[in-house]
């Protein structure tokens, strides 16, 4: 087995003197169509893999590190790779959002991201094309910090994901069925953790203390987390280390993170068991197959017996709000925006997803380049009427409200950034008992994914201070392909001087004919001819809750 997780890995890192060169964490990437079933008792599927096989390797590095990934794209489509949670600070073209900050890669061509590691935590780096995702095209990004306030003696890597009997193009086709006849749930996924549908051992001494780094790379369920007989201290959640915090389980909505302490009993009298539970209350149970558990083992000894699960495993919502992070005293908004996430039809009968009822298409321009078009770049209908673009000046703190009115939960995930998340609440209350602020004197959870369930709002706020373009998205791959997509233009004066877009970017374009500067469709003026437009969505009026008044 190539792919080493867990203790090794860490055992290798803290042999390194703290003093070390800062270096070059290189890795060479076929993207290749890989047939498997993945080790399922079930007929193969063909997914999106790298260098012909799955799981994909596990990226180490060190804060401070430079992250090479050198692609070369053997699928007979574009394919673009993106470093989830990391902020790209200068380098937003190699952000990997398909058509937002890159053309993309074309099939037989090679392109290399070169990122300078300036955060530490737990990421993951997935395809941002096609919905290649959906397909496999995920691996947990692990960046060691030398100068981590939270220590451990070992440390594990869970990294779940869902696997489809079919791929991301036959659930889609059941996604736009304007009979509403299809279910694209009637072939539910499998759970798979670290690549593998049996969950790995974890070897713990007594009286020490590790780090188990929860990586959801899901591309639709939840999962939650739990030992038992054991605590679990959360310490980071999407990269930014937090308070300690003492749960008995975690929740991660799709592309989340959490890092938890464990400190192993002080006897090895007894192996436990560790649960992992694939769920999701928007989805349709089925019994035996959804949702589903893998248990794994918690060795102490050799000789010593497994103890029994007592009682129900604990399951619980991830309680935000009662987190707190370890930096950053809670922001004072500049300004706020409003997003009603909701679902509608175009006059076709084709159901399709919004932010505000305007259903996202990608620009014909990637609007990296209109941002880097003087004049024209201030004004957010040059990226066009589809993008659902906004532009941001540089250092005011946008505060966002994202409400979710109808059956369906987003997990929303910005890119370049963490936001403060400072309130939560249900929409049906008006005596705003139900609402839950973060107090003046607390540092808010900061994080890059939020999860908004139905009939939720959740207020975040960020700081503009990262010049670039980042799209915001739910990280449900059935919804991002359904239009629930928006782009944030932040400091387009600024980024013209920090923002030197590479040839290599430039070269991805010509070799597909796309400009590279001008509006959403390459003018230089206010004409957008020929750019998605299309008009807003007619409401779903009855996936509307009643009570949302
Ligand atoms: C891409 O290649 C696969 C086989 O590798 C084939 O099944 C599929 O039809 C091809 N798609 C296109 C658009 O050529
Ligand atoms: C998925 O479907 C789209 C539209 O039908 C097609 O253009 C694309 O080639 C398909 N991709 C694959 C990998 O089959
Ligand atoms: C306890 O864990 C050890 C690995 O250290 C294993 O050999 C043993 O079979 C486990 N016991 C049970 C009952 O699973
Ligand atoms: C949000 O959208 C829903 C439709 O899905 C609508 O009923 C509701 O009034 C909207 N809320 C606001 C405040 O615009
Ligand atoms: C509002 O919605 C929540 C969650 O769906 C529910 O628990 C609560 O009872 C509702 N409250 C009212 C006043 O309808
Ligand atoms: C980004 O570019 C600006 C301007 O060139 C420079 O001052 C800053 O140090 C750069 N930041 C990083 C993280 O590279
Ligand atoms: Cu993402």
């Amino acid at each position: 087995m190539l792919f080493i997780y867990g203790p090794l890995i860490l055992a290798l890192i803290s042999a390194i003197p703290t003093t070390v060169f800062a270096k070059r964490v290189v890795e060479n990437w076929e993207v290749t169509y890989v047939t498997s079933n993945r080790g399922l008792d079930q007929p193969p599927k063909r997914g999106v893999g790298v260098n012909h096989k799955f799981p994909l390797p596990v990226v180490h590095a060190t804060k401070g590190d430079t992250l090479v990934l050198n692609i070369f794209n053997s699928l007979n489509e574009t394919t673009t790779m993106h470093s989830h949670g990391l902020f790209q600070r200068n380098t937003t073209y190699y952000d990997g959002a398909a058509m937002t900050t890159e053309c993309s890669i074309t099939p037989g061509t090679s392109f290399s991201y070169e990122i300078p590691l300036e955060q530490a935590g737990t990421y993951w780096i997935h395809g941002h094309s096609h919905s290649q995702n959906f397909d496999g095209l995920r691996t947990p990004l692990i960046i060691h910090d030398p100068k981590d306030p939270y220590k451990s003696d070992g440390e594990y890597v869970v990294a779940v994901e869902d696997w489809w009997p079919v791929t991301f193009n036959t659930t889609l086709a059941a996604l736009l069925d304007v009979t509403g006849q299809s279910n694209p749930f009637a072939q539910p996924p499998n759970l798979l953790v670290n690549g593998h549908p049996d969950a790995p051992r974890f070897d713990f001494i007594p009286g020490q203390t590790y780090r188990i780094r929860l990586v959801s790379m899901m591309s639709l369920p939840l999962w939650e987390f739990a030992i038992d007989g054991h605590e679990l201290e959360i310490i980071e959640v999407d990269g930014v280390n937090t308070k300690p915090k003492k749960v008995n389980v975690v929740r991660l909505a799709p592309a989340q993170r959490v890092s938890v302490l464990v400190k192993a009993k002080e006897s090895c009298d007894s192996n436990y068991s560790y649960h992992v539970t694939m769920f999701g209350n928007f989805l349709p149970p089925i019994p035996g197959v959804f949702p589903s558990r893998v248990d794994g083992l918690v060795a102490y000894s050799s000789d010593a017996p497994l103890a029994e699960t007592v009682g129900e495993i604990p399951s619980e919502p991830f309680d935000e709000m009662s987190i707190e992070s370890l930096h950053g005293p809670i922001m004072k908004a500049d300004r706020g925006l409003y997003f009603n996430a909701t679902s509608g039809f175009l006059p076709d009968g084709t159901n399709w997803e919004s932010f505000n009822l305007v259903t996202y298409r990608n620009p014909d321009v990637p609007s990296v380049f209109t941002a880097l078009t003087d004049f024209i770049n201030l004004n957010p209908i040059s990226y066009g009427p589809q993008t659902n673009a906004h532009v941001l000046q540089l250092n005011e703190v946008i505060e966002m409200l994202f409400w979710s009115a109808t059956q369906l939960s987003h997990p929303l995930h910005l890119h370049g950034h963490v936001f403060q998340i400072v309130e939560k609440g249900f929409i049906n209350d008006t005596m705003g008992a139900l609402t839950t602020r973060v107090a003046k004197d607390k540092f808010p959870l900061q994080r890059d994914t939020v999860l908004v369930n139905s009939g939720e709002y959740v207020v975040v706020r960020f700081k503009a201070d990262n010049p670039g373009v980042w799209l915001m998205h739910c990280h449900f791959d059935w919804h991002m392909a359904l239009g629930l997509n928006m782009v944030f233009v932040e400091a387009p004066k600024e980024m013209m001087d920090v923002i030197k877009v590479p040839q290599s970017v430039i070269d991805q374009c010509k070799r597909q004919g796309i400009e590279t500067k001008g509006n959403v469709v390459g003018n230089m003026a206010y004409d957008y001819d020929g750019a998605p437009n299309l008009p807003h969505l007619l409401h779903d009026a009855p996936a509307v809750l009643a009570s949302a008044a």
